[in-house]
């Protein structure tokens, strides 16, 4: 990890975040490097889902969106090695404009072929952190396309004093944050991303995706950042700060919540007693 070099990217990116709430920051990656990571999350991917051979519509309303692969970085440590790649890691703290960034989770989003919509929401609501300071870097593996369920935000909707939790878990329709008053007059913007490049969106911004109307499925990597410091906003059951048993009010430090910058020299992972913990809940994500 160490021999990579890690990107100062330029004010003006730093500055769209700011103002946008999202940003593409170009040639992240490389092709070999894409390569590599598309294997490796596909091979991890493949297992997560071994036991479900459901077919798509078959699948819950929120399954139809996406096939979601939390914490694949835990179980499989050449996933690791790219959840944990100081590069987008170095770009979120610039982001942020924070010294340091830990890990909240990662996780693989693959929209099957003729997968649904993902719903509109904005990703702070689900996650018990007290401050905002959280960034989503959204890599897909093959480039982003409309027609394969590219991403679309709302553009300074992190700014908008919106902080709305939304079910998209359900079997039915969820409110439209889009037609939140505060939303009024800002229309979401579709964001291709070329294949290396990465999408980085701020916790508070609100976003969807299209459906995948393709005949091939949508592979997206995604890493969550947080400003180191954050800590523990509620109750709310979340496996980054239950399995370390971080109350309330205290900083998120545990084993799953690792510092990704400034970069270790070696790639994170966790003592057994974690992935134990982590395998016993993995269906957490239906019990929200
Ligand atoms: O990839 C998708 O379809 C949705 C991604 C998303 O909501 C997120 O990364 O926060």
């Amino acid at each position: 990890m160490s021999n990579v070099s890690t990107p100062t990217i330029d004010a003006s990116l730093v500055e769209r975040f700011r103002a946008d709430g999202f940003v593409v920051v170009p040639d992240v990656f490389d092709a070999t490097d894409m390569d590599a990571m598309a294997v490796t999350v596909d091979a991890a991917v493949a297992a997560d889902q071994a036991d479900d051979q459901r077919a798509l519509a078959d699948k819950s309303r929120y399954e139809q969106s996406f096939q979601q692969c939390i914490y694949l970085w835990v179980r499989d440590p050449a996933v690791a090695r790219w959840s944990a790649d100081p590069r987008p890691a170095a770009i979120a703290a610039q982001l942020l404009g924070v010294e340091a960034v830990r890990m909240w989770h990662d996780q693989a989003l693959y929209k099957e072929a003729g997968g649904r919509e993902t719903d509109p929401h904005q990703d702070h609501p689900y996650w018990p952190i007290a401050e905002t300071d959280q960034v989503t870097a959204w890599i897909p593996l093959d480039g982003s396309t409309a027609a394969a369920g590219a991403m679309a935000y709302w553009p300074g909707s992190h700014r908008a004093g919106l902080d709305e939790f939304v079910d998209i878990f359900g079997d039915v329709d969820p409110d439209d944050i889009g037609s939140h008053a505060a939303l009024r007059g800002i229309e979401p913007v579709t964001v291709e991303v070329p294949r290396g490049s990465v999408a980085f969106h701020h916790g508070l911004t609100a976003h969807r995706a299209g459906a995948n109307v393709t005949s091939a499925t949508r592979r997206v990597h995604t890493v969550i950042y947080m400003a180191d410091g954050c800590r523990r906003g509620g109750d709310r059951r979340h496996p980054s700060v239950d399995i370390d048993g971080i109350e309330v009010g205290q900083p998120i430090d545990g084993e799953l919540t690792p510092i990704l910058w400034p970069a270790a020299s070696t790639v994170p992972s966790v003592s057994d007693r974690v992935v134990d913990a982590l395998a016993r809940i993995r269906d957490y994500r239906q019990k929200r």
